[in-house]
């Protein structure tokens, strides 16, 4: 159903693979249409409690689709980027987990597409960068506000005014992502996760990532509001009866997402 990703479920795990290899997965319009169109199928679907975003072949996504954007206008600029903010956006607002097991190039659009997701998990392979002022442009999906609030301001200015390409464990060392594993160790790595974080009760893992989230660009004061009132959503859930009887009871908790 699909042309430019894959899009599969297997054991409660949603599996998105950008899919244009021979392209290094760059982001056409097409591309983020069909990303968006997982994006729901995740969020429609109870089956699936969490997300693995990958691309195939040697890059995770090696930026907006070059090609396309040199044939666009100021108006079909303007509804690329538009389209790119919405599957960001998107993706952050599913209250379910999306790690990106970045297996190679994230460049540009790529890097923001990881930036989106909630914890990145690296090959030893991957090369991160922001090479939009290559292009005379400067990174047009979400990059020059989500890499300050990861990197801090300066090395995320550093990135994109050098358009310097890092390895992983340089992306490891200034928070751009959580862990660097060998390539072959990707996948599992990020299932292993993705099982650790499903068998936590599910709806405190979305209110969870609502919370950070929404909280982030607020002031402390207004973010310990948003704080009280997640809990309250939290504190009256059949989980949390669950979660605090298993404990008391000495045994694992079966969680209802209830
Ligand atoms: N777009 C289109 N095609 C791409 C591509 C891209 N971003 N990246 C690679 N390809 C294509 C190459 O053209 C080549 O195609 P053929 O020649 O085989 O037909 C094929 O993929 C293989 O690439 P290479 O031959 O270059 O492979 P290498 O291993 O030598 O190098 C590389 C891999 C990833 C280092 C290199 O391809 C590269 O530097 N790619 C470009 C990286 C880049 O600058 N990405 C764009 C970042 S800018 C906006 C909204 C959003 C954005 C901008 C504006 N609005 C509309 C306003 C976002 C912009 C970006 O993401």
């Amino acid at each position: 159903m699909y042309e430019t990703i894959k899009y599969e479920v297997k054991e409660g795990i949603g599996y998105i693979t950008i899919n244009r290899p021979k392209a290094m997965n760059a982001l056409n319009g097409e591309v983020l249409d069909e990303i968006y169109a997982a994006c729901a199928e995740v969020q429609n679907d109870d089956a699936v409690k969490a997300v693995i975003v990958t691309g195939e072949g040697k890059a995770f996504v090696a930026g907006a689709d070059i090609a396309q954007m040199n044939q666009l206008d100021s108006i079909g600029g303007r509804t690329l980027i538009a389209k790119g903010h919405k599957v960001m956006n998107y993706i952050e607002s599913i209250e379910k987990p999306f790690i990106a097991a970045v297996n190679g190039f994230a460049l540009g659009g790529g890097c923001e597409l990881a930036m989106a997701c909630d914890i990145r998990i690296a090959s030893e392979k991957a090369k991160f960068g922001q090479p939009e002022v290559n292009l005379g442009i400067i990174p047009g999906f979400g990059g020059t506000q989500r890499l300050p609030r990861l990197v801090g301001k300066g090395m995320a200015k550093y990135l994109i005014m050098t358009a310097e390409m890092i390895g992983a464990e340089e992306a490891n060392r200034i928070g751009l992502v959580e862990k660097v594993v060998a390539p072959d160790e990707l996948i599992p790595t990020c299932e292993k996760l993705a099982q650790t974080i499903m068998s936590k009760a599910p709806i405190a893992i979305g209110v969870a990532k609502t919370t950070i989230n929404n909280g982030y660009d607020l002031d402390m004061r207004a973010a310990s509001t948003l704080e009280v009132e997640a809990f309250t959503s939290t504190f009256g859930s059949k989980d949390k009866t669950e979660g605090m009887t298993a404990f008391l009871e000495k045994r694992e908790a079966k969680f209802e997402n209830k």
